[in-house]
C-alpha cells in the first residue's frame, strides 16, 4: 500500500510528540491536558462551536446558558439540562478520553483539566479531572451554595437538599466566574508542566484558553491535537491534525504506553 505524503507526515508528528510524552512520562516531568468538546465528539456529543448551534424547543443554547433565562423561566432552562443530562447518559466515552485515563494510570504527575460538563473523562476512568465549567451532573444551591449530585431520573425544578432552596444547574455560564478551587489547580498544572496537549478545543473561550498561554510561557511543549487548527495552534510545537479517537491512542502507542487505563 502506498502512503500520501501526508500520512507520513502526520506519523511523523505522531513520533516526535509520542518521544517529548514519553521523555517527560520517564523523568517524572509534570504533563497537563486541557480538553474541549471535541474530544466527546466521538461519543456523539455536538461541540458549541461546530456550526448549526443547538436548538431545543425554540431556544438556542445561548438563550438558555445564562443567568437572565434561568431567573425568568427555571423550568425551562432546568428541561434542557434534564435533557442534556440524560443524552450523555446515553453515551460512552470513547478512546480518546480512554487514553487519557491511561496517562493518568501511568504517571502520577498528570492533570487533566476539561472545560466539558458531560463526565465522559470520569467515566473512562479518569479520577483526577479538574472541571472548569460544572458538571451537567450536579446542582448549586442558590441560597447557600451547596453543590450536590443531580439524581439520574430527575425532573423539572431542582431544589436543595439541605436547605431546600432554588437550585440551578453547576455549570459555568457567560460572564461567570470560573470554580476558584478548580482554576487554581488548572493554573498551577499549567505554569508547571513540560508538556501540555491541547485536546479539542477551540480555545476561543476564556480564561480556559488562557492556560495555554500560560503553559507556553512557562516553556511547556504544546502539542495540539484536533483536526483543525484552534486560535492558539502558533503556540503548539507539533499539532496532530487528526480526530482525538484516532491521534491519542496512536500517540500513546508511539509512545510505548497503554491506550487504556
Ligand atoms: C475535534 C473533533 C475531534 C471537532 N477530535 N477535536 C473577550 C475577550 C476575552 C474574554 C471575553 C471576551 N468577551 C467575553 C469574554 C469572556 C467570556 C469569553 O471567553 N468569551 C469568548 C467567547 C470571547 N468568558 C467568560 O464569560 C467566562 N467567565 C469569565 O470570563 O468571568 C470573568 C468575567 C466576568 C464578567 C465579564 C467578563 C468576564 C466563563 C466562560 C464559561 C463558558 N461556558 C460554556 C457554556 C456552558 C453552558 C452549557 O454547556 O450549558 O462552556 S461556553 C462553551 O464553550 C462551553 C465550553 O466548555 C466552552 C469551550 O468550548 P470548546 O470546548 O472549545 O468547544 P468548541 O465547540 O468551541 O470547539 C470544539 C473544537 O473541537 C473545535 O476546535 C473542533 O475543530 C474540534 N473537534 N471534532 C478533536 N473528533
Ligand atoms: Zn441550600
Amino acid at each position: 500500500m502506498e502512503l500520501e505524503a501526508w500520512d507520513v507526515d502526520v506519523r511523523d508528528v505522531i513520533r516526535q510528540a509520542a518521544a517529548r510524552l514519553r521523555r517527560a512520562v520517564d523523568e517524572g516531568e509534570p504533563v497537563a491536558a486541557l480538553t474541549g468538546a471535541g474530544v466527546s465528539v466521538e461519543s456523539g456529543i455536538p461541540t458549541f462551536r461546530g456550526g448549526g448551534g443547538a436548538f431545543w424547543a425554540g431556544f438556542r443554547s445561548e438563550d438558555l446558558a445564562t443567568p437572565e433565562a434561568f431567573r425568568r423561566h427555571p423550568e425551562k432552562v432546568w428541561e434542557w439540562y434534564h435533557q442534556r443530562r440524560q443524552f450523555v447518559m446515553s453515551a460512552q466515552s470513547n478512546p480518546a478520553h480512554k487514553a487519557l485515563a491511561a496517562l493518568e494510570a501511568v504517571h502520577p504527575h498528570f492533570t487533566l483539566i476539561t472545560q466539558n460538563v458531560d463526565g465522559l473523562h470520569q467515566r473512562a476512568g479518569s479520577k483526577r479531572v479538574v472541571e472548569l465549567h460544572g458538571s451537567l451532573h450536579q446542582k448549586r444551591c442558590l441560597d447557600c451554595g451547596l453543590i450536590s449530585p443531580i439524581p439520574p431520573d430527575a425532573e423539572g425544578v431542582m431544589y436543595c437538599d439541605l436547605c431546600g432552596g432554588v437550585a440551578r444547574p453547576h455549570i459555568v455560564w457567560f460572564g461567570e466566574m470560573l470554580p476558584p478551587h478548580a482554576w487554581r489547580q488548572a493554573e498551577e498544572a499549567a505554569a508547571r508542566a513540560g508538556v501540555m496537549l491541547v485536546v479539542g478545543t477551540s480555545a476561543q473561550v476564556y480564561p480556559a484558553a488562557g492556560l495555554v498561554e500560560i503553559a507556553a510561557a512557562a516553556g511547556a511543549d504544546v502539542i495540539e491535537v484536533n483536526p483543525e487548527p484552534s486560535a492558539l495552534a502558533w503556540l503548539a510545537r507539533w499539532a496532530i491534525r487528526l480526530p482525538a479517537g484516532e491521534a491519542l491512542p496512536q500517540l500513546m502507542r508511539a509512545a510505548g504506553l497503554p491506550t487504556e487505563p
